[in-house]
């Protein structure tokens, strides 16, 4: 790494600085200094020794410059990071790799009363109900913030699912989760979510192979009976949902769609998705002398397919498609090839990512076993397209000719997975198996195009490096600061917690030119294991502190019907239907005391009526499964049959004031004698 020129100049700058102080001091310059000099010296010893008793080196003392947030201050990125099989979105600070919050989609989770009972959640927890079963967990791979002109908006996050193909929709003016969608079609996806330039698709790709709609076919007719998909998911802006019938899903052939991006600038309109297992091997392991595993049967062929998507014209094809399987739009693999809807493009071997660069026009693929990354030019693409320079395929899907297309290979190294981008031209790509992470430069129009598609720098990393995250790397207009590798073993880094280790999330600096990449810090993920992330700039969100209206309803974002203000808590009975209207502010709960027989049917509305940030009351009901998190404005109701006689403190569950422990009351439930418990 040479950052040895740098850090010279840092430390001229730091004597120079001494020096100005000291003059400053002793009156020999013209600005009056606040800060004598005699406290600079002393830090600078204290500092000096520090550094000496912990044996830091100039690159330990640059990170801890470059990365340490002083109290109060806040970090100028945001990171928002899967949260793997946690089923979760992490909100991490960037330098300082922070974790801000954990913003709870597919999994309930109790600190922040997700799950547990209120009714607007359970309401939006059931559409993303599989096959009926309430599944509360997700395996969330990679987030999507939504784009305004292919920049970042801070509007929303979207999320996927890969275990159940779900959908998670985050409105970001609140960090809460809004939506869950279930794939009608598909049993499990991957190449997802990501979004088009300007939001109006969420687009959730595939993975393996299955027969449409859950339906049942066994696996010797893979061929005819399995399908890969693609599903574009209709956003609206205005009510911040996902709109079911206006969405719809395309048909592929049986290999096993991978990541996904969308194309930008110069290639709006189209969307492109890579593909592994076109040998669509069928598994078996374990089942016979014959069988060949997965893992060896899907690598045999030396390309696989990338899915190049008009969608434009796939747009018009649904808009008059008949064609439905589980009463959701499906654009069946005939129709597909009949309208032209998508092209292949043979892709070098098993291979992960696909991104494109930030002027839309190149599009980066990384083949897990080959130690390049395959640059295509869309130029290039659109140009084949139109002089039918291809091969159809065995389903009749043209194949573009792949020297017709590819514009450039880049040998980088071992395992390349993901691509991002930054604002001097160069790209980076990690290298699993390297344990690296690779700067190399791009050509075309961007500012290294005269040493275009060369390796430049590699920084290795702890360890099997999975996606990089760059600042607004996804976008047209990356920042080209930080990068962070999402790695995925952390073996040695961190104290010992046992056989279950976090993953390590590793900061990257890449302000500098050419070889100077340097790893700043590693910041333990012991919560899930994140994939993707995606990291914006913090000055683009918005979110609220308190809720705009006391009695706010999040989910409608408007005042809840049954909001309730101070003066209008009250208990009302109607038959066995039992209906509570309750305020929380600090220190009481108002009424403390709920008397309901055994039997009834209980709707609980309570109101946190304060309006100070930060002022959050939780509501834990034992027995009941219920606990809330009310925050500042909120409104929030749960509904429960009194099934368990018996006396139930309630309670709330934030430290909210000295009297906090005092903000309890009681529901006293009388027993039913008549049933004779
Ligand atoms: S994946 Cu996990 S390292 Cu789901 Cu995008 Cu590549
Ligand atoms: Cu409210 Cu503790």
């Amino acid at each position: 790494m040479k950052r040895s020129l740098l850090y010279t100049i840092i430390g001229i700058l730091a004597i120079a600085v001494i020096a100005l102080a000291v003059m400053q001091f002793t009156g020999g310059g013209d600005n009056q200094s606040t800060a004598p000099a005699a406290d600079v010296e002393g830090l600078g010893d204290a500092a000096a020794a520090l550094v000496a008793e912990r044996g830091l080196t100039s690159e330990n003392v640059y990170a801890a410059l470059k990365t340490y947030m002083p109290s109060g201050q806040h970090d100028p990125y945001v990171m928002f990071a899967s949260g793997g099989h946690s089923g979760q979105l992490h909100v991490i600070g960037v330098p300082s790799m922070r974790i801000l919050r954990t913003i709870a989609v597919f999994a309930p989770e109790p600190w922040q009363g997700y799950g547990y009972g209120e009714k607007s959640q359970e309401a939006m927890f059931e559409e993303g109900d599989v096959l009926g079963a309430g599944v509360r967990w997700g395996d969330t791979h990679h987030p999507a913030l939504s784009e305004t002109g292919g920049r970042y908006d801070g509007d929303f996050i979207f999320i996927n699912d890969k275990a159940q193909a779900r959908v998670g929709v985050v409105d970001l003016r609140d960090f809460e989760t809004k939506q869950l969608v279930k794939n009608p079609i598909a049993m499990n996806d991957h190449g997802g979510t990501f979004v088009t330039p300007d939001t109006e698709w969420v687009i959730e790709g595939g993975q393996y192979a299955a027969p449409p709609g859950g339906a049942y076919a066994p696996i010797s007719d893979y061929n005819d009976e399995y399908r890969g998909m693609i599903t574009f998911w209709k956003f609206d802006r205005e009510q911040g949902r996902i709109l079911m019938d206006e969405s719809f899903a395309m048909e592929l052939p049986p290999y096993w769609q991978d990541l996904c991006d969308s194309g930008k600038l110069v290639s709006e309109g189209w969307i492109f998705c890579n593909s592994f297992n076109t040998e669509r091997a069928t598994g078996g392991a374990g089942s016979g002398e014959d069988a060949v595993p997965f893992e060896s049967g899907a690598s045999q062929n030396d390309m696989d397919y990338l899915h190049v998507i008009d969608l434009n014209k796939v747009i018009d094809v649904a808009a008059n498609n008949e064609n439905k399987v589980n009463d959701f739009n499906y654009i069946s693999l005939e129709t597909a090839v009949d309208e032209n809807l998508f092209y292949f493009i043979p892709e070098p071997k098993s291979p992960h990512g696909i991104d494109v660069a930030p002027k839309g026009d190149f599009m980066v693929v990384s083949g897990k076993l080959d130690p390049h990354v395959t640059i295509y030019s869309f130029d290039k693409i659109m140009t084949a397209i139109k002089d039918q320079d291809w091969t159809p395929d065995e389903y009749g899907i043209p194949v573009l000719n792949f020297d017709s297309v590819m514009e450039a290979q880049v040998e980088l190294g071992l395992g390349p997975l993901h691509t991002q981008f930054d604002n001097k031209g160069y790209a980076y790509t990690s290298l699993y198996l390297d344990s690296a992470v690779a700067r190399w430069t791009l050509g075309g129009d961007y500012d290294h195009a005269d040493e275009a598609w060369t390796l430049i720098d590699k920084e290795s990393i702890h360890y099997n490096v999975g996606h990089i995250a760059a600042v607004e790397g996804d976008t047209v207009e990356p920042a080209g600061n930080f990068l962070v590798a999402l790695n995925k073993w952390s073996v040695d880094r961190f104290n010992n917690v046992g056989p279950l280790l976090p993953q390590n999330l590793q900061l990257i600096d890449i302000s500098g030119e050419g070889e100077s990449l340097q790893l700043l810090y590693d910041m333990p993920m012991g919560i899930g294991e994140p994939h993707y992330a995606q990291i914006i700039k913090a000055e683009r969100l918005h979110p609220v502190q308190v809720y705009p209206e006391v009695g706010w309803n999040p989910h409608e974002w408007a005042v809840d019907e049954n909001a309730t203000l101070a003066g209008q808590e009250r208990i009302e009975r109607d038959g066995k239907n039992v209906e509570v209207w309750m305020t929380s502010i600090r220190s009481h709960f108002t009424p403390e005391h709920v008397e309901i027989n055994q039997g009834d049917h209980v709707t609980w509305h309570i109101t946190n009526i304060e309006q100070a940030v930060d002022a959050v009351h939780g509501f834990a009901m034992p027995a009941y499964n219920i606990n809330l998190s009310i925050e500042p404005g909120e409104t929030a109701t749960v509904e429960f049959d009194a099934n368990k006689d018996g006396v139930f403190s309630f309670y709330c569950t934030e430290f909210c004031s000295a009297l906090h422990l005092e903000m309890t009351g009681y529901l006293l439930i009388k027993p039913n004698v008549d049933t004779g418990k």
